[in-house]
């Protein structure tokens, strides 16, 4: 596997020849690889297979993510740090398709930087949103057209079109045994279609956004703890700021981890929420309509839910599309994120979901 890789990191145009590839990350869609040349000699990348099951036409998807991205480097003052740098393959392309059909492309590894699972600090919290912010900035006057790289991916009524699929589907024979969990999305179908209705109708506006926006997906400075940039930019598409921030919020305020056996550690840290807001407002505040203003603090609910729903419908449809370590994976990763839903619901003191 290891040659297989290093030919695969040899076809793109990288300025030496490849010494080493080794896993990196845990990310539940892609498979994440870093390159180092021969005589460890600078720069260093990131190779990644693109998951084609996911993303159905990954050369659209690179395209959105090197127009974005030439975007932000035309509007930021350390370019090959504060946004990926796309490495094409030697023929130009963006991406590679190998002779088993995998898809593969590369970005430029950004040296001194760290990512995180759990937010440690308020003040990285406030980085986080700061991150958040810069990012929306940067990309709000972008107005080239991105293909929509998943169908419906934070889109409710589609979510919910999609789980009455799969409950009737019953693809591994669950359903019965899920009768609790079922009613946890049920009890609030209703709720999150009226505010899904919002974006239907544009009273919550459509903007570039990146629409996954957990901790792990940005790189933070390693020697001051700033933030660099938004990484994974996969998903990058037009949806409303509420997915970004509340996707956000969902792992910034966690106390637990996102698939916690253990109950008791999970729940939303009211502290680490008023830091990613602080930080995200500080920057965004002037660029929202009042409407996001007015539900931003809702949105944390909003896409905890839809998390909530998407590991249950994996665990119905019998585990085939999030990555699992375990048996029940799925249905772990569904109760901690319900019981961080309802954490937020108690705290955030809103009749929201
Ligand atoms: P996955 O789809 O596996 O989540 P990511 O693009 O999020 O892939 O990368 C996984 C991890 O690899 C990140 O959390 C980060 O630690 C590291 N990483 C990814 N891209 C870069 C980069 N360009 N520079 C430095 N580190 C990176
Ligand atoms: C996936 O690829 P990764 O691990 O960053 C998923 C997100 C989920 C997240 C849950 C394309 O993100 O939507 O929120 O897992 N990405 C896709 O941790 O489905
Ligand atoms: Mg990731």
């Amino acid at each position: 596997m290891t040659d297989r890789l290093k030919e695969i990191a040899g076809r793109f145009a990288i300025e030496g020849k490849v010494g080493t590839v080794r896993p990196l990350g845990q990310g539940f869609i892609n498979d994440t690889y870093f390159v180092v040349l021969e005589g460890e000699s600078e720069p260093r990348y990131i190779l990644q297979r693109k998951n084609h099951l996911v993303f159905p036409d990954v050369p659209a998807m690179m395209d959105n993510i090197d127009r974005v991205t030439r975007h932000i480097k035309a509007r930021v003052s350390d370019p090959l740090r504060e946004t990926l740098t796309v490495i094409p393959v030697s023929d130009g392309k963006l991406c590679l398709q190998d002779d088993e059909g995998n898809w593969w492309a590369m970005c430029l590894f950004i040296k001194d930087s760290s990512s995180f699972d759990q937010a440690s600090t308020p003040e990285l919290a406030r980085q986080g949103g700061l991150g958040l912010g810069s990012f929306h900035r940067l990309v709000s006057d972008f107005d080239e057209p991105l293909t929509e790289v998943i169908k419906g991916f934070h889109n409710m009524r589609w979510r919910f079109v999609q789980w009455d699929a799969a409950l009737a589907r019953d693809a591994a024979g669950r359903v019965s045994s899920l009768s609790e969990e079922i009613s946890w999305i049920e009890s609030r179908r209703e709720r999150v279609m009226d505010l899904w209705k919002l974006v239907e109708d544009g009273t919550l506006p459509s903007r570039v956004t990146h629409n996954d926006t957990k901790i792990s997906n940005f790189l933070f400075d390693s020697h001051d703890g700033s933030l660099l940039c938004a990484i994974d930019l996969d998903t990058l598409m037009r949806s409303t700021v509420l997915n970004d921030v509340g996707d956000a919020l969902r792992s910034y305020t966690n106390t637990g981890a996102e698939d916690d056996r253990d109950l008791s550690r999970v729940s939303m840290s009211r502290e680490m929420y008023d830091a990613y807001m602080s930080g995200y407002l500080s920057v965004m505040e002037p660029y929202l309509i009042e409407a996001e203003k007015r539900y931003l603090p809702y949105s944390g609910c909003l896409i905890t839910f839809e998390q909530v729903l998407r590991f249950l419908m994996d665990y119905i449809d019998g585990d085939v599309y999030y990555k699992t370590s375990a048996p029940d994976h799925n249905l772990v990763r569904t109760r901690a994120q319900y019981q961080l839903l309802k954490s937020m619901e108690q705290q955030l003191a809103v009749p929201c979901l």
